[in-house]
Formats: C-alpha cells, structure tokens, sequence
C-alpha cells in the first residue's frame, strides 16, 4: 500500500498519514520539557478504551531523551513487549484512527500482537520528531563510522532497560519488530543485546545501501526516491518540509535537471548531510562495507532468535533480508535460531494484505497467513512460553505454481553446493533462449554481426522503468510497489532493449534462489550500465484473467554499472569496444514458469528515472555529470561459443 505522505523512498510500513490534525498537534501539558502528542481525550474519556496509552521520555545512558508510545492492554499481566523504534513519527504510528481499539490504532499488529494481548511499544529514534539527540540517517554501530557512544544498538538496550523496569504489567520479555528502516533498527536491536530481549522479526531490512537496498544497486544510483527521502527526512526534525515537484512524470523532472546533483542542487538537497555522504561515497568503499550489515553481524553472530521476512518483489529492500539469512545461517548450522521468510510481497506488504500484486493474484491472503500461522507462534513462544512452534528454517513462496514450500536452506540451486546445482540459460542469436550453449558456426565468422546483437543507448532517451509517466513515489495514486510485476511489453517493443525468449515451455520450469547474469558484452563508450530483466511471458490469451493474456511479467531484474565490473571498491574505465564479461546478481525468485508461458531475459542500459543515466563516458563522479558527458553509445550482447552471455538459472529439478 502506498502512502499519500512524504514518509520514505517512501515507507510504504507506515500503514497511512493520520489525519493531519493529530500529526502536528501539540497538547499543553508538557512532559519531559517536550511538549505531548496525546490528544487529552486519551486522558480523559478512558473507560471505553481496551488499552491505555504512556508517553513517556526514556533516558538513554548519555541523557538523551527518545520519544515512546507504550500502549497496555487494559488488565494485562505479565505481557510480552513489542517494540518498535521508527524513523517515521511514533506519535502517528500508535494513532492510525483515533480509536478505544488498540487493535485499530496499531492496525500493523491487529491480527497478531495485539489479539495476543501484547504491550505495543513505538519510539522515535534518536533526532527524529519526539526524540532528542541528533539524527544520522541510518546510524551505524559505534566504531569508525561513529564516533559517539551511542548507536541503535545502545539505545535499544537502554530502552529495554528502562521498560522492564517501568512498566509493571509486562513480564519482562521484549520482542523487536519493525520493516526496512525499522527492519534496520530492529537487526541493531540484536547486536549487544539486552538480555530481556528475546526475539527479533526484522521485515524487510535495509542491510547494505550500495549493494541491492535503498540508495544504489551495484553502483547505480537510485535518484528518484533518494532525493525526496533524503529532504523529507533531514531537512526537518518532524518532516514539516517535504519535496516539492513542478511535474507529474519524474521522468521529466530528472531529465531537465540533468543529473542527480544538479537536482539535488536545485532543491537544497546538496546542504544535507546524508546526501553529502551520498556523493562523497559512490564506489563500495570502507563508508559502504563498514555499514554493511550482513557482513557486520557474521563476525559476531547475534544470538537473539531472528525471523528475517522478506518479499520476492520489495521494490526498496530486495536484498537485505536474503543477504541477512546468509551471513548468519552459518551460525545457526540446527536451523533454530536463524530463519528466513520470502513471501510473494512488495515493500510492507508482508505486514498487510498479500492476496496479490497489481494483476498477479496469489493463493488467498498469504500475508494474513503467515503472521497468524507462522509469525505469531514464534513470537508467543519466545516472549510467552507458548508451545514449541514448528517454526521452517526457510519458508518461501512459490510464484506461478501458488504454493508454499519449508526448506532446510535457502538457496535451493546455486552454481555448488546447494540441492540443485544452476543451469545456464543462454542468450543465443535470433533473440534465441536456450539450454543449449552457442553453437560454433561457419556461416558466422569471427567479428560478424551474426555474433552479437546490438542496440544504441541513448542518454538523451533514457528507458523507463515503468511505463511513463513514472510517477513520484509519493503520489496519491502512485503504484510504486507493483513495479516490480509490471507488464514489460512498452520495454520490449523499444530499439534500445535486447529481447531473447523461449519457445512456449511444454514442462514447468521451477526456479529457486539467485540467478546471475553472465554477460559477454562491449561498449562504444568507456562507461556502462547493463540492466538485466528475467520475464515470465504469459500464453498470449489467457481467459480466466484476459488482461495477462501476452503479459510479460517481470520477475527478477538488477542494474550492474560498469565502472565497477571488476572491483566494486575501485571503479575503472571500461576500454571501448572490448568484449567484457560482466557479472550481475539479480534478486531471489521462487518461481515456477507455467507450459505455454515464455521465459524472456531483456538487456538495456538506462532504467530511468529511478536510477541515474550513466553518461556512458567515464568520468569521475557520475552525481556532478554535465549535460555534455552524456554520449550516445553502442552496446553489444556476444552470444559465441567463446564469448557466451547466459543467465545461471537456478532451475530445480531437470
Ligand atoms: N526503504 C525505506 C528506507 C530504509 C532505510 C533507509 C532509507 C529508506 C523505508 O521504507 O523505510
């Protein structure tokens, strides 16, 4: 569900705005020197309400005041806390209506938490709307990228403290729940953890920034998102200015501007700090890998009990969770401790309705299901001596064949040492897809055109991400969580996108884990981007939903910009007409392409606006590129028997 406020690239978990009467009121009764988001009428018309509501300022260990919301079920006892510390208001968190009901003010835990009888903690983090103390977008751990000595982890463990020991309804059993910036602080929550902390679920968290989640993919920026974010975030400590656009498309509001920092420029964005570290640290240098947190915590192995939720088609955090399971399964070689969910979900959508995304319906509502049949259990146990739930080490969803499946691992297939071992998928000539690899050919010599396909990437023409117009994530009617399931056919009908497919399958084809792109390519220019996109193409009618009928669904697609091919670390130029391999990890799937549908792979190289055009000519900092940097060039995909370009199909079964 998309928010019609300015919240995050933009997070879709803060449910909705409340009305905007309760968001900047500000009661009399002033508490802790800081003025009270509780409207009186929680004060004083009580009796109908089934819980009672606390505000309190709780004290970190270096004086610091954070702003918390402690929402008591009337009568409870010996409850379990959940807590949740957010980036993005508590004050409205706890308040989405105006209601006796705790379930429907914290509507995000009604069908769980809340009917289990749970104490539902909200803090603003440190800096942000009630909390004193400074913001720092993402505040990473105490150490070389912070020199303070507080950092999530300490003020969840000061807040821990504080509430076992002031509320006296609860039974001194914390939980941490939260999705993408609060999946991040709800990961932080387990590293030096409080000992009452007893589990964590984690939905979609931001784990690494420059890899797959929030600001770039492999070294592309995405502009269209940051930008907003990261004004609506810092420029105010509760939000009050939010972006301003002078154009429904973005697509034509990033296009004028030229280049990300020349729009950054334009709006005030470039006073920020978080954008000045932005452009300071393009390249996955010591900023990136310091903060990364998959590699952080499999130093050090949390031993808090983790459920890390991810969705197949999160359009903000695609990378994270799956990232996170990997670095920590290892620690955890029973499969107690550690486990991973991949729901068929969007950004949040675990936590609400997951019947379907856009057209793609799944089976029933599997959101719904696995919080009550999964989620819940696991939480009682921890936090409420439930009984032992059968908790999967993995759980994932199968797309196409709508089904769930329990695992002892995840990946299934992988190029070793997994179930099954990936095939490649080749790009083969005449916009071929193939098992087979290229064939050797004389009547294709060495050099010829019959070795490559070729298109012209023209920065001035960039291609859409979505069919146009893109609208601001933002928007009121923007259907920013359903890009990544949308029909891709404006795409392929393009010049500038490569188009290879199957013959329409006689056999499923099921899929399960990463698959990589192992392009042979080269380029006219001495800077690249390659954007690689697996597609399910639906039989071209289909009568039980005639609008899939030919429908090319995305699946799994990522960006890989050239300059880093070799080193994400260290970007180079790339030496034109060169034949290179490129290597581009896409994001998980769990798929099964149905007989008669295609499987489709396509190549461009812009994806624009949500990630920033490569001038296609290196230059050092692709944030300040100037209207004359942006060159046409010529790409070619090399599908020979020594220059191959296939896909790594994580294919189960044959
Ligand atoms: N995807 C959003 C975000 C997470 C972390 C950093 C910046 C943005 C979110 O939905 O919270």
């Amino acid at each position: 569900m998309l928010l019609p406020t300015r919240l995050g690239v933009r997070p879709v978990f803060c449910i909705i705005a409340v009305a905007a009467f309760f968001s900047s009121s500000v009661f009399a009764d002033a508490q802790g020197g800081l003025p009270s988001e509780t409207p009186p009428a929680f004060k004083t018309h009580t009796e109908s309400f089934d819980y009672v509501k606390r505000e309190e300022m709780i004290p970190m260990h270096d004086g610091v005041k954070l702003k918390t919301f402690i929402l008591i079920p009337k009568g409870a006892s010996k409850a379990p806390i959940l807590l949740t510390r957010t980036p993005y208001n508590a004050s409205e968190r706890v308040l989405r209506f105006n209601s006796a009901h705790l379930a429907s003010v914290v509507p995000q835990m009604d069908d769980t938490a809340v009917a289990a009888g749970y104490i539902i903690v909200f803090q603003d983090v440190r800096g942000k709307y009630g909390s004193e103390g400074d913001y720092v977008m993402t505040r990473p751990l105490k150490g070389p990228l912070n020199s303070t000595d507080n950092d999530h982890a300490t003020d969840t463990y000061d807040t821990i403290d504080w509430l076992i020991k002031n509320v006296p309804e609860s039974n001194g059993r914390v939980g941490t729940i939260g999705g993408s910036y609060e999946g991040y602080t709800t990961v932080m929550s387990t590293v030096r953890a409080h000992p009452a902390l007893k589990v964590a679920v984690p939905f979609a968290p931001m784990v690494d920034g420059w890899m797959g989640d929030d600001w770039f993919h492999n070294g592309a920026f995405r502009q269209d998102g940051s930008l907003q974010y990261v004004y609506d975030q810092e420029a105010t400590r509760k939000n009050e200015l939010t972006w301003w656009t002078d154009a429904r498309d973005t697509y034509e509001v990033f296009l004028r501007a030229g280049s990300a920092g020349a729009l950054a420029k334009a709006r005030g964005v470039d006073e920020m700090g978080y954008w000045r570290e932005l452009v300071a640290h393009t390249a996955y240098d010591s900023f990136w890998q310091g903060q990364a947190v998959d590699k952080l915590l499999a130093k050090d192995p949390p031993k808090v009990p983790m459920l890390i939720v991810s969705g197949l088609f999160d359009q903000e955090d695609i990378y994270g969770g799956p990232a996170l399971y990997q670095a920590l399964a290892g620690s955890d070689p029973r499969g107690e401790r550690v486990h991973l969910v991949l729901g068929p979900w969007n950004h949040g959508q675990g936590r609400r309705e997951g019947r379907g995304i856009g057209p793609i319906i799944f089976e029933g509502d599997t959101a719904t299901w696995f919080r009550r049949t999964i989620m819940q259990p696991f939480l009682d146990y921890y936090l409420k001596d439930g009984p032992k739930p059968d908790t999967p080490r993995v759980l994932v969803y199968e797309t196409g064949a709508d089904k769930w499946h329990r695992y002892d691992g995840w990946p299934r297939a992988c190029a070793s040492g997994c179930a099954a071992t990936s095939r490649p998928l080749y790009l083969l000539a005449d916009g071929k897809l193939g098992f087979e690899p290229p064939a050797p050919s004389k009547a294709r010599p060495a050099g010829s055109k019959e070795q490559y396909d070729e298109f012209v990437s023209d920065p001035a023409k960039p291609v859409p991400y979505r069919l146009q117009p893109t609208l601001d994530t933002g928007a009121p009617d923007s259907t920013w969580g359903e890009w990544l399931v949308d029909d891709q056919r404006f795409a392929a009908s393009r010049t500038d996108v490569l188009v290879y497919r199957t013959d329409p399958l006689r056999e499923p084809v099921r899929v399960a884990g990463q698959p990589w792109a192992h392009l042979s390519a080269s380029t006219s220019g001495s800077d690249s981007d390659w954007v690689v996109k697996v597609v399910d193409v639906w039989p071209d009618e289909v009568p039980e939903h005639p609008k899939l009928g030919g429908y090319q669904q995305l699946l799994s697609a990522d960006i890989l910009r050239g300059r880093y091919r070799e080193d994400p670390a260290n970007p180079h130029a790339i030496q034109p007409g060169k034949v290179l391999a490129y290597t581009v990890r896409l994001p998980n799937v769990s798929h099964t392409f149905l007989p008669g549908h295609r499987i489709m792979v396509q190549i461009q190289s812009t994806w624009f606006p949500l990630y920033d055009r490569n001038p296609q000519k290196y230059i050092p900092n692709i944030m300040f590129a100037k209207p004359e940097d942006f060159t046409k060039a010529t790409q070619r995909i090399w599908h020979t028997p020594a220059s191959a370009s296939s896909i790594e199909f994580p294919m189960v079964g044959p």
